[in-house]
């Protein structure tokens, strides 16, 4: 069996998706998302310049060694970039395999574990009061779990995730449009002495029994991230997601030493190298490494198997950056894994994707079942992708109130 040829397409509905299309000498093809989002042109230069001029000729078989043959020969190794091209491959590749096998990939991986897998959507409000009424949209759609993210009083302009105006918060995504980012002022004293209370307020509303989930974008240093973990431990969070920035892991170890709020970390980690040792030190609860820019399923299940290891779950990025076929990859680790913890979950639903990927995985009651079909169960429509062309975004920066930068 041989590669024939491969080709990429940027573009989605509101979105710059990067959707790679491998196909065989057996008529069979397999789907891969190489999506980074607002640096998308890259890793999609990545594929064609570099990788799928490589890639014919090759047995679609051997994905584990054509991941190889890619991260150790490129020499410059890991990157998001690279590892988002490198995924998309991978994906692809098991989405052959099952369509050969006629099983779908959670088959191959080792059978479900569980029936249906747990999700948590985004609630967010201008304020709190908003935010309240976000929350009671999700819960009374059935979820189990809700990310809250709440405007800060007195904080000089929206922080993360969070609108500007109230009332339109359960649909509300950022807004990435233009290549110049946006500025936004952050106020790490407003925010810490706001928030706790904030979250213990919808812990009283809504009872023990919802999973309540916070992101802290990488917005505080180690000590405060210790102080704000240590303070919100009667909210009983599900999980508190990047407290601080990862690129100095040993002091992750502060936060441990002084709460036992769980930590999720890693959706702009891009190697089992960038979480092998928070994982082998217990320094956090929840991996969050996407199958996108982590290197494809093949990395993805090395570190599922890492964590499942040290206590930690999985709890995979699911912003709506990525598509649905990095998703369903997800969808099918998730199936699979042992230590399956959560997902988060944006991406589908639109009926301009579900048209561009037309696919049968079931969103109920907070909860995802995995489709049946072979492969990885989501199919292109070649002939929707030609109503989208790319059009480039970029990520806020953010700026502390005396004009320092700090972290988005
Ligand atoms: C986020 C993302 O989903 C999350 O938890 O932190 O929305 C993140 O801001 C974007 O993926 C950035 O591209
Ligand atoms: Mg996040």
């Amino acid at each position: 069996m041989k590669i024939t040829s491969a080709q990429v397409f940027v573009g989605g509905p509101g979105k710059n998706y990067v959707t790679l299309k491998i196909m065989t000498d057996q008529g069979v093809y397999g789907l891969g998302d190489a999506t980074l989002n607002n640096r998308e042109t890259l890793p999609a230069a990545y594929l064609q310049d570099y990788l799928i001029p490589a890639l014919i000729g090759m047995d679609p078989r051997r994905s584990e060694d054509i991941w190889q043959f890619f991260y150790r020969g490129a020499y410059f190794r890991r990157g998001p970039i690279a590892m988002a091209a490198y995924g998309a491959i991978d994906m692809a590749l098991w989405d052959i395999k099952g369509k050969i096998a006629g099983l779908p990939c959670y088959d191959l991986f080792g059978g479900k574990s569980r029936n249906g897998a747990m999700v948590y959507a985004h609630a967010t409000g201008a304020d709190l009061e908003d935010l309240m009424d976000s929350v009671q949209h999700f819960v009374d759609d059935g979820y189990k779990a809700v990310r809250v993210q709440c405007g800060i009083p007195g904080m000089p302009s929206a922080s993360y995730a969070v609108p500007e105006e109230k009332g339109s918060s359960t649909e509300y995504m950022t807004n990435f449009s233009g290549i110049r980012p946006k500025v936004e002022t952050w106020d790490t004293g407003k925010y810490m002495r706001y928030m706790p209370q904030a979250l213990a307020d919808i812990r009283e509303r809504f009872g023990p029994d919802l999973h309540i989930l916070h992101d802290v974008h990488h917005r505080l240093t180690p000590r405060e991230a210790a102080a704000f973990a240590k303070d919100v431990e009667p909210v009983d969070l599900y999980w508190l997601e990047d407290p601080t920035v990862a690129d100095d892991q040993d002091a992750l170890k502060l936060i441990r030493q002084h709460s036992t709020t769980p930590i999720a970390i890693g959706e702009v980690f891009n190697s089992i190298w960038d979480c092998n040792k928070l994982i082998e030190n217990e320094l956090i609860d929840f991996i969050r490494v996407a199958a996108t820019y982590g290197g494809g399923i093949t990395q993805l299940k090395r570190i599922i198997d890492l964590a499942g290891l040290h206590h930690v779950r999985t709890g995979f990025h699911g912003a709506p950056s990525h598509s649905p076929i990095s998703m369903a990859a997800q969808y099918h680790l998730n199936a699979w894994a042992p230590n399956f913890g959560i997902q988060e979950y944006l991406v589908l639903g639109t009926p301009e994707c579900d048209a561009l990927f037309p696919h049968d995985h079931l969103m109920e009651n907070g909860m995802v079942y995995v489709s049946d079909a072979p492969g990885l169960g989501v199919d292109f429509d070649e002939s929707e992708a030609t109503k989208y062309s790319y059009s480039a975004g970029s990520h806020p920066v953010v700026r502390l109130q005396d004009g320092t930068l700090w972290n988005y």
